[in-house]
């Protein structure tokens, strides 16, 4: 949104479809950093009536001419109101063509056409195409683009646009132009251009139909020895949703550039991909597991998008979980069949418990579908994306694969080539399955995390086991009334010993062994086993098949049980982190007290247990023995204790490396084999776990010993980092050393760069906010840059606690600050980073009245965005 704008909200029950059809469109280019001229000549159609208003929307356009049917119009044949251009009266026929004056080279809000380096590229989602041209934009206005760019052929040689190049030529003067045609109707949000001197990495894949595609990577010519991977996981993208879903790709080429400026991860636009570099480039030397693992996601993301958002799109950005849940949860699957599904599962849910529970429960809480906005850039939140997910996940629980699939068919067939809603999604999932889900459909429209209460209830004499559960979901500011949700219930049973127990309930007439999925439409549930001839452990949403928080009073023996022997990785995992929650969490209540902490045996015995298992996945066990993060915990407590949680984390991580001190040094040693580099799953594996006990082994005497040697004999990333990280959270001598030398190790190198600054923001204390006030001087730190910040601000508002929230409120004014110079510059960016205050009325009265005279200070700015506005309007609320 434009500075300064007047907010309004939008709502979604005011949705009214565009009255025109936009037959023909023909955008023409003249390139330039400091202006470029952009000419489009657009043919509306009428679908009722002689003549009606036509509204088109534009920002910061210089209008040079506007012609109707032939004609040069007077300024008084049109009107521009803020964001708005309208012809009244225009007839059924509407020929338009406008010129208009653009300056990419003064973009620093990286939306519409900005400069890259000394590369000019776009981007549109959700509402930047009116930042290039006067237009319906609008996703539920579809139309066939043709776009003639020409340019200097030096400055520019390469020209891009989306679909097949249908024309170049030279042109006088050392110029030339190229001609794109994209056959496939779009929304303006998926238009994109490419403009400078990239070079490209090229490979093919045969669809399952015979067409041959002509893949290409676009980089910055240094860059092109880190492309491999990125091809890889596109090659493997393509093949998966052929063999998964049933889906060909559709055109002959499929373009990817990578650019170090962008303000997200990566766009989607047709058959011309735009990514953030951090999601494209790789080495081993430069790139860890972490990355290569975020590559192939994103990579699949992008592609997955092509029939789940293009093919078939949104009809009005309400709807943008329909593409986004539905094809995070098909980046999702893609991963999982690539690497190890249960770590892929597990990631997953701690990822949502982090970032989608605490946002659900903040001042922005809202439903996958929302009702209202101010500014949709906004809404691309953790809810949309990764709650909406787990909904499209619910569906696949309760229908199967198989039925899903038909359902996916089914709505390809009736809506391939229009823009549609999250109902039509719903309906096409009942109708090819024959199965009502008008009842499930309330995913869509209520926010909040449903809270599931459970009870259990045993009577030997019978051999009766009841489990009783309740759910129940908080109101949460921007809904009071919550009503009951449908959830797969995925339950098993374990005795004593652990093993599985077959499950009959009161009135079958068989048991059935294994995991068995009950559906709860209903507020109070009750299950009655029948032949259960000891008290059993109940292992409950397994798969995590609800997005719940579950509450249920296990016992230190039942959690072990679980750990030890439950047949579901996820109950397993989950199972580990409610016994390490429970003993951080009691650890912190005696430090409150003054009591000196000290821990019980029980979880030194299971993650005894753990570790000992040599026949676990080395993945999944390094996901075990990972503590739950400081922002989770602090999700756990009315009042976050912001020391007490950290050190309280800490005691527990230093109590488990001297209790397990030799278990953990035996594991260690025996990963680190000095094998060189590997990329396989098997490899990755064993450098989590090996790292992992790194980390706990730096609690030890030994500590900085391996980490240096582990650091002098690393040939990759992942190692390397894991070993500098480890002496800069301990504060060790060497930490200085290892610092430095990798900064003239990689001195110029924008994504390695990042890990140095992240390294540094998000060490613990209150001496971390000079450090990072002192690397926003260092010569590679850019405000402009969103990675930068990210890597640098972002990390210390968002992971690191007890410097963020420093008592003295000292990391408060640091960000209020930052947040309004950088909302002159790129106000998405600077919305993001805002919401590291939202939620500030769960801390102390010390901290809230800091933090509310921060957010104060920021709704007071004069010229503040629409962006900032809308989170601290609602953070303050
Ligand atoms: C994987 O969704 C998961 C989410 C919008 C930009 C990429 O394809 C996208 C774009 C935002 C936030 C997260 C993601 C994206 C965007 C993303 C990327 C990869 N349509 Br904003
Ligand atoms: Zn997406």
């Amino acid at each position: 949104m434009k500075e300064g704008t007047a907010q309004s909200a939008i709502y979604r029950k005011d949705y009214t479809a565009y009255p025109w059809d936009v037959t023909q469109l023909d955008l023409h280019f003249d390139i330039g950093i400091e202006t470029t001229i952009v000419c489009a000549e657009m043919e509306f159609r009428l679908k009722d009536g002689d003549s009606a208003d036509l509204v088109l929307n534009g920002s910061d356009l210089d209008l040079l001419v506007i012609e109707l049917n032939g004609r040069l119009l007077a300024p008084d044949e049109f009107r521009i109101d803020g964001e708005t251009l309208t012809i009244p009266d225009a007839p059924q026929h509407s020929a338009l063509k406008t010129e208009v004056k653009i300056h990419p080279g003064k973009n620093s809000a990286l939306e519409g056409l900005y400069l890259s380096g000394d590369f000019l590229l776009t981007q549109c989602e959700a509402e930047g195409f009116r930042k290039i041209t006067w237009f319906p934009d609008r996703p539920d206005v579809m139309t066939s683009y043709r776009v003639t760019m020409e340019a200097d052929k030096t400055e520019f040689p390469v020209l891009l646009s989306n679909g097949n190049q249908v024309g170049s030529g030279d042109l006088p003067g050392g110029r030339h132009w190229v001609c794109w045609h994209d056959p496939f109707p779009k929304p303006s949000y998926l238009f994109a251009l490419v403009a400078g001197d990239l070079a490209l990495v090229e490979d093919h894949f045969k669809t399952c139909g015979g067409r041959d595609v002509s893949l290409r990577i676009y980089v910055e010519k240094e860059n092109l020895d880190r492309c491999s991977h990125a091809m890889q996981s596109l090659v493997n993208s393509m093949r998966w949703d052929e063999d998964r879903f049933g889906l060909e790709y559709d055109l002959d080429v499929y373009h990817i550039v990578a650019t170090n400026d962008f303000n997200m991860g990566a766009m989607e636009n047709k058959s011309l991909n735009i990514f953030n570099s951090k999601y494209v480039l790789a080495r081993p030397d430069t790139a860890t597991d972490a990355d290569y693992q975020g590559i192939e996601g994103v990579i699949g993301h992008e592609y997955f998008h092509n029939w789940t958002g293009n093919r078939v799109t949104c009809q009005d950005w309400f709807q943008l979980t329909l593409k986004e849940g539905l094809t995070v949860f098909r980046d999702e699957e893609f991963s999982a069949d690539m690497q190890s599904r249960a770590v892929k599962r597990i990631q997953v849910i701690r990822d949502l418990r982090s970032r989608q529970f605490p946002e659900d429960d903040g001042p922005m809480a809202h439903p996958i579908r929302p009702d209202k906005y101010v500014e949709i850039n906004n809404f691309y939140t953790a809810t949309v994306y990764q709650k909406g997910a787990t909904v499209i996940r619910m569906y696949h629980t309760l229908l199967g694969e198989q039925g899903f699939q038909k359902g996916m068919q089914l709505y390809f067939d009736r809506h391939d080539g229009e823009a549609v809603t999250c109902d039509d999604f719903l309906a096409a999932m009942a109708d090819a399955n024959q199965v009502d889900l008008e009842h499930f459909g309330r995913w869509y429209g209520q926010s909040g995390t449903p809270q599931v209460q459970v009870q259990d209830r045993y009577d030997p004499a019978r051999g009766l086991y009841t489990l009783t559960l309740e759910q129940h979901t908080p109101s949460t500011p921007d809904q009071q009334d919550k009503q009951p949700l449908v959830l797969p219930f995925a339950l098993g049973l374990l005795d004593t010993d652990g093993h599985e127990l077959p499950l009959q309930l009161e009135g079958e007439p068989d048991a059935v062994t294994g995991t068995r999925l009950f559906v709860m439409d209903k507020t109070r549930h009750e299950f009655t086993f029948t032949g259960i001839a000891n008290k059993p452990v109940p292992s409950l949403f397994r798969d995590f098949s609800a997005p719940v928080k579950v509450y249920f009073g296990y016992s230190p023996d039942q959690l072990a049980t679980l750990i030890e022997h439950d047949s579901d990785p996820y109950t397993r995992w989950d199972a580990a982190q409610r016994m390490a929650q429970n003993t951080i969490l009691e650890q912190c209540q005696m430090r409150a007290r003054g009591q000196e902490m000290a821990l019980d045996g029980s979880l030194v015995k299971a993650f005894r247990g753990a570790l000992s298992d040599l026949d676990t996945d080395p993945a999944l066990l390094a996901e075990t023995l990972k503590l739950p993060d400081e922002e989770y915990l602090s999700d756990q407590m009315d009042v976050v204790d912001v020391d007490g949680i950290h050190a309280a984390r800490l005691f527990v991580k230093q109590e488990l490396a001297l209790e397990l001190e030799p278990l953990l040094q035996q594991r260690y040693t025996s990963l680190n084999d000095g094998q060189p580099y590997r990329k396989t799953a098997a490899a990755m594996a064993r450098r989590s776990l090996k790292n992992t006990c790194l980390g706990y082994l730096m609690e030890t005497a030994q500590g900085e010993a391996l980490a240096n040697a582990q650091l002098e004999a690393s040939d990759n990333m992942t190692d390397t980092l894991a070993a500098i990280q480890a002496l800069v959270l301990k504060g060790l001598p060497a930490a200085a050393t290892a610092l430095s030398a990798f900064e003239s190790r990689w001195a110029g190198d924008a994504l390695v760069m990042d890990k140095w600054f992240m390294m540094q923001a998000v060490k613990p204390g209150s001496e971390t906010l000079g450090t990072v006030r002192r690397l926003m001087e260092h010569p590679e730190f850019s405000i402009r840059n969103p990675n930068k910040v990210r890597a640098l601000i972002g990390v210390f508002a968002m992971l690191n606690p007890t410097g963020f929230h420093a008592a003295d409120g000292s990391g408060y004014a640091f960000l209020a600050d930052f947040v309004i110079e950088l909302d002159g510059l790129n106000p998405q960016v600077a919305a993001r980073m805002v919401t590291a205050f939202n939620r500030w009325k769960r801390y102390d009265e010390d901290r809230k009245a800091l933090m509310q005279t921060q957010l104060q200070r920021i709704a007071d700015t004069h010229g503040l965005s629409g962006d900032v506005a809308e989170i601290v309007k609602h953070a303050l609320a």
